[in-house]
């Protein structure tokens, strides 16, 4: 099940006689393989729509930051669309909670969250989720327990292990899912969560998602063990590796995961092979990969082409899913346009809602 979204060979396939999620450990108890979620026609639909509204979102945000309404860094999730929606859309909204990096707009769009409020913390506008104070990499909703949006690479770890932990000590079911990149996977503070999130069995979903760069430096130049799922191992807590390419690979993967987690069984792993097709941020010479390469993923591996075939193997009509980007385009360009019009933040937010030391 486990397909690379991209042709690269790494260094432990080649010489690699296990299946991609076999452990190096055996005799341990391990979550079985996950199989591809078998989705409603509704559902199919549902997952289509949430990841065009994130290609057109994050579309429209390349346009906005191109002329100059959106400061400060803006990291896009084009190409991720799959992971985000196949991942949150098996998660218990009452009950679990969500942290991430700065490549946060996606993640808030599968939540449900408003297009206009997440467009208007771009622009920096008071009607913004984090009242414009927060932008790009700062998303945060208590309401919908999604902890943030965090800009120092892999802090969200140790953070998500904290709501984990949480979550245990409350005894109120919830499962923390903690996404974060590969580059973020070669941080010593993920270890040190690694380890405490066995050792107390906290319920928590690591998901890397590998989109095979940090900022310019390939995942297999940057990393001795590049079987991202295998980095659980030494702490004892399983991972799987999925096509995060494939919307129902990845919620069947969340089933598997949430199931061995909600069980008591403590934390998992779960590698999410993606990739990025635009910058890391907004300017990025693009200097550590070829254009024909991001081209071969786009033709080959695209998510949402993805889902479309799907939905036509289900007897959804192309004027069906024309309607559909019709209605998402007009979402994306009412979202743009509120956050273009919505007033600034006043001054005095400047004190609101910020840790005020005395001195
Ligand atoms: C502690 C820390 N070190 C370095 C940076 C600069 N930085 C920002 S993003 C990034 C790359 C992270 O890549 P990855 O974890 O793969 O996530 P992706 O951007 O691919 O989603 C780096 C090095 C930072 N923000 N924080
Ligand atoms: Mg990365």
């Amino acid at each position: 099940m486990a397909k690379a979204a991209s042709s690269r060979s790494t260094k432990s396939e080649s010489g690699s006689k296990t299946g991609k999620s076999e452990p190096l450990i055996p005799n341990r108890e391990r979550p079985d393989e996950p199989g591809r979620y078998k989705a409603s026609k509704d559902e199919l639909v549902q997952f289509y729509r949430q990841m065009l509204l994130i290609r057109r979102f994050e579309e429209k945000a390349g346009q906005l930051y191109g002329l100059g309404l959106i400061g400060g860094f803006c990291h896009l999730y084009i190409g991720q669309e799959a992971v985000a929606v196949g991942i949150q859309s098996g998660l218990d909204g009452d009950r679990d909670s969500v942290i991430t990096g700065y490549r946060d707009h996606g993640h808030m769009l599968a939540y449900g969250l408003d297009p206009k409020v997440i467009m208007a913390e771009l622009t920096g506008r008071d009607a913004g989720i984090s009242k414009g104070k927060g932008g790009s990499m700062h998303m945060f909703s208590t309401e919908k327990k999604f902890y943030g949006g965090h800009g120092i690479v892999g802090a969200q770890v140790p953070l998500g292990t904290g709501l984990a932990f949480g979550h245990k000590y409350n005894e109120d079911g919830g499962v923390c899912v903690a996404y974060f990149g590969d580059g973020a996977s070669n941080q010593g503070q993920v270890y040190e969560a690694f380890n405490m999130a066995e050792l107390w069995k906290l319920p928590i979903i690591f998901v890397i998602e590998n989109n095979q760069y940090a900022m310019g430096t390939s995942v297999n130049r940057s990393a001795a063990e590049d079987q991202l799922f295998r980095r659980g191992e030494s702490f004892r807590i399983p991972g799987i590796q999925v096509d995060g390419m494939d919307v129902l690979a990845a919620r069947g993967a969340t089933e598997t995961a949430l199931e061995w987690v909600r069980s008591g069984k403590g934390p998992i792993i779960l590698e999410m092979k993606t990739y990025r097709y635009r910058g890391h941020s907004m300017s990025d010479p693009a200097k550590y990969r070829s254009r024909e390469e991001v081209q071969s993923v786009r033709d080959k591996s695209d998510p949402i082409e993805h889902v479309k075939r799907e939905l036509a193997d289900a007897g959804v009509a192309e004027d069906e899913m024309k309607a559909i980007e019709k209605e998402i385009r007009k979402i994306v360009n009412e979202a743009a346009d509120y956050a273009e019009t919505a007033p600034e933040p006043e001054p005095e937010e400047l004190y609101t809602d910020v840790l005020v030391g005395k001195y």
